[in-house]
Formats: structure tokens, C-alpha cells, sequence
């Protein structure tokens, strides 16, 4: 199934009159204060947000799985469910593939078919968190961090597999996330598990092509409890560094304790040029992988407002690659989505909002007031009209989720798939 823009278009008609004076009304306003309206919708065109191959199924949790009717069984119908995503958003132009859930068979026909849905391979994701059919040595104790040198050895092999499997898509970066920890005091040396994660993530970085990244993740807890091997951004910033100047720290919005200031990691990752990835979420607890700005939208503006302050002002760090890594098994995923890549469309806009200059100047003369008051200004403002026009723009949809369901989509894909068709992967 392909959405054609002409349906979108069609769609679009009875709300455009509506659209137009909400845009205009807030253009003449941003205008008054000096913003760069034209900038700022440009800048929202630009974004695009890479849309994981394992989304796309209905989730989980660890207790169960539910099935949503329709689900793409294969990574062909997985590109097609992201390419309707960016028909409609025109900010889901990116995927990234889990190996070994989503292996393409034909290499020539994917690239094709990513071209036909105008997508680009982002970051592959390794996985020695699980045992894989065949395998011969099991990561149950740890994978690059084991006392093993043999299942240590797999677990390299596996990632420069992925490297050259994603290097045959065009991907440019690989993303590291591990399992490896310990779920008891006393089960493992720290030092020697961190040591092996090191020399691990060394022989990785070195067998890349000159051309590729090296994102390294980071997790507090879970599924080890007591502790994990890459806990915090500085373990992976220093195992960053050790490996050289292509690999950096992803920070993930669920990989954090409790209450952490998510944005300052940001701004100092950013200073020292060491971004290299950021996966969208949200939660209430730990690694909920809530719907993005479902539960903390302030906190979203406050890291969207580093983030747009170090693209501006921090040449010394990569453009971060994006992407969402969210799952659920209540809603129907693509609208999920939907809701994901519209919150991130706003909490970009409102930092793009911001007038910093204004806030240098409130914080050089200690005026905490006003500071609050530019931050807040900004937060407040209804954005939406900025977003729409930068879909509209591009040929999407003016009410993405409106139009998903006036279209009857999910309604096609139960009919072209069956209700019972099941997601590879997780
Ligand atoms: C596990 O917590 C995780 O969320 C990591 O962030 C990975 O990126 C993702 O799952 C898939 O492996
Ligand atoms: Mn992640
Ligand atoms: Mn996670």
C-alpha cells in the first residue's frame, strides 16, 4: 500500500482556508518580534526523524504481546508502513534496521524500495542482548564485555556483520546497545567488564569503513538490575574517546535515573562535539518508551532548546542522527508515531522559537526572571500552524492523523494483510 499525494491533497482542501488565517494570524505576531518565520518553517521541512524497523509492530512489554490487525510481516511492508508515515508527516525519511530481525534478502530491491517510499537507511542497530538461532556461544553472561574471549569474539563479528550489511544500504552509522551487566553484587568485576567492553568496542570501531560513526548507548538498568556495563553518558563518553573521533555517545530520553537533567547532558555532550545519536521516547517511570511528549512535554522543549543551541553554536559536533524508539501495545503504531513525530516537530519549533540572543543577554546581567520568561514565551506559543505549513510545504498532510483515519489506512492494511499477520522481531 502507497499513499499518493493526490489523496493527501484531497484530503487536505477542507481545512487549508482554516489553516492559512491561523498562519497568518501567528506569522504577523513572530513577525512584530523579529523571528525568521520563513527560517523556522524551513528548518521544520528539514527535520527528519529515522523510524525504527521494530516499531512498527505492535509491542510489548516482557509480559506479553498483542497483536494490532495489519501488522507488516516483512521488512518490505515494514519500509511501506514508514513510507505512508512520511507521506503524511514528510518527517519520517529515514529508517533504521535492527539485525538480525530485519536481514534484506535482496539487496538491489530494498534499495529500490526505499528510494520509491523516499527513505534513507540511518543507523543499524547490532543485538547481542539475545541469542540468536544457531548461535554458538550464548550471551548470557555478557556479550562484548564477557569473560569469554571466544563469545566475545562472536559479539564483534556480529557488529562488523551489521557494518557490512548496512554498508550495502547506505547506512552510515552503527548503534551499540547493550544488555551486559549484573543483576547481583559480587556477580562480576567492573573493571575487567568494562575493560573487555573497551578493547570490544576498539576492534569494532576499527574494522568500520573510514566513512562510518559509532554510536554508543547508554543504560542505567535493565534487563541487568544491579548494574549495567555503559550505565551513564560518561562511561560512553570515555569509551567514545578511547575508540577515536568517530564514535560518540547516543543519548536515549528513557536511559536515565529518575529526575536527571536530561538537557545539560545534552549541552555538554554537544561542547565537547560527542552527539552523535538521540532516540526519542518519553516516560513516567524508567525506559516506558512512552509516546514522545506524553507525559513530559516541558522537559522535550528544554532539551530541544540545547539541542538547537548546539547546532547553532557547537560546529566542533556532528549533525545528531534522530530517531524515535518507542513502542506500545495499546495503540495502532503508525498513529503512534504520528503522535511521536508531531511532539517532535513542536518541541523543535518551540526552542527554534527562542530568542537567544535575548537569553544571553538576560543571563549575563543575572536577570533569572526574564530568563524564565524567554524559555516560557516561546513554550507557550501555539506552534502548530508552523509545523502544518512546513508539511504542506512538502506535499504531507495538513492533520497527519486526521487524514490517516479519514483515508481509512489501517482499515487497507488489514485488508491487503490479514488481521492475524505478525511483525518480525521482537
Ligand atoms: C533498549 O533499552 C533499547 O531501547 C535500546 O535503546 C535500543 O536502542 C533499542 O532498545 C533496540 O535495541
Ligand atoms: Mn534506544
Ligand atoms: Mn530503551
Amino acid at each position: 500500500m502507497q499513499l499518493n499525494k493526490d489523496q493527501i491533497h484531497t484530503s487536505n482542501q477542507a481545512g487549508l482556508s482554516r489553516h492559512a488565517a491561523r498562519f497568518d494570524f501567528l506569522a504577523a505576531q513572530l513577525g512584530e518580534d523579529g523571528t525568521d518565520v520563513e527560517g523556522i518553517v524551513k528548518a521544520l521541512a528539514d527535520f527528519q526523524v529515522a523510524i525504527p524497523s521494530w516499531a512498527l509492530g505492535a509491542g510489548g512489554t516482557r509480559f506479553g504481546r498483542f497483536s494490532f490487525h495489519g501488522e507488516p510481516a516483512n521488512l518490505e511492508q515494514k519500509m511501506a508502513d514508514v513510507g505512508i508515515l512520511h507521506a503524511l508527516t514528510q518527517t519520517a525519511g529515514a529508517i533504521s534496521l535492527h539485525i538480525p530481525w530485519d536481514i534484506p534478502t535482496d539487496y538491489a530491491s530494498i534499495r529500490q524500495l526505499a528510494q520509491a517510499h523516499g527513505l534513507v537507511f540511518d543507523a543499524v542497530n547490532s543485538n547481542t542482548f539475545q541469542d540468536q538461532a544457531g548461535q554458538d556461544l550464548s550471551y548470557r553472561h555478557g556479550s562484548l564485555c564477557s569473560t569469554d574471549e571466544a563469545a566475545r569474539a562472536q559479539a564483534i563479528a556480529h557488529n562488523l556483520e551489521v557494518v557490512r550489511i548496512g554498508d550495502q544500504l547506505g547506512s552510515k552509522s552503527l548503534t551499540v546497545w547493550l544488555a551486559d551487566g549484573t543483576s547481583f553484587p559480587g556477580q562480576r568485576s567492573f573493571q575487567r567488564a568494562l575493560q573487555n567492553t573497551e578493547d570490544s568496542l576498539r576492534q569494532i570501531y576499527a574494522g568500520m569503513p573510514k566513512d562510518w560513526s559509532l554510536f554508543i548507548e547508554y543504560k542505567p538498568y535493565e534487563p541487568n538490575f544491579y548494574s549495567t556495563v555503559i550505565q551513564d553518558w560518561g562511561t560512553s563518553f570515555m569509551l567514545a574517546n578511547a575508540c577515536g573521533e568517530r564514535a560518540y555517545t547516543l543519548v536515549d530520553l528513557g536511559h536515565h535515573l529518575p529526575n536527571c537533567n536530561i538537557e545539560q547532558i545534552v549541552s555538554t555532550l554537544m561542547l565537547k562535539g560527542k552527539l552523535g545519536g538521540f532516540h526519542f521516547n518519553d516516560s513516567k517511570y524508567g525506559d516506558d518508551d512512552l509516546t514522545v511528549g506524553s507525559i513530559k512535554p516541558y522537559a522535550l522543549f528544554l532539551i530541544f532548546n540545547e539541542l538547537v543551541y548546539g547546532m547553532r553554536n557547537n560546529p566542533q559536533n556532528p549533525y545528531p542522527a534522530w530517531m524515535i524508539d518507542a513502542s506500545h501495545n495499546v495503540k495502532d503504531p503508525l498513529e503512534d508515531l504520528i503522535q511521536s513525530l508531531e511532539a517532535i516537530q513542536e518541541a523543535y519549533a518551540k526552542a527554534l522559537l527562542v530568542d537567544q540572543a535575548a537569553l544571553a543577554a538576560a543571563q549575563d546581567a543575572h536577570d533569572v526572571v526574564l530568563c524564565q520568561e524567554i524559555l516560557q514565551g516561546a513554550y507557550r506559543t501555539d506552534v502548530r500552524p508552523l509545523v502544518q505549513r512546513a508539511r504542506l510545504q512538502l506535499g504531507g498532510a495538513l492533520d497527519p492523523l486526521a487524514a490517516y483515519r479519514s483515508l481509512g489506512i489501517r482499515q487497507g492494511l488489514v485488508a491487503a494483510r490479514g488481521k492475524h499477520s505478525v511483525a518480525s522481531g521482537l
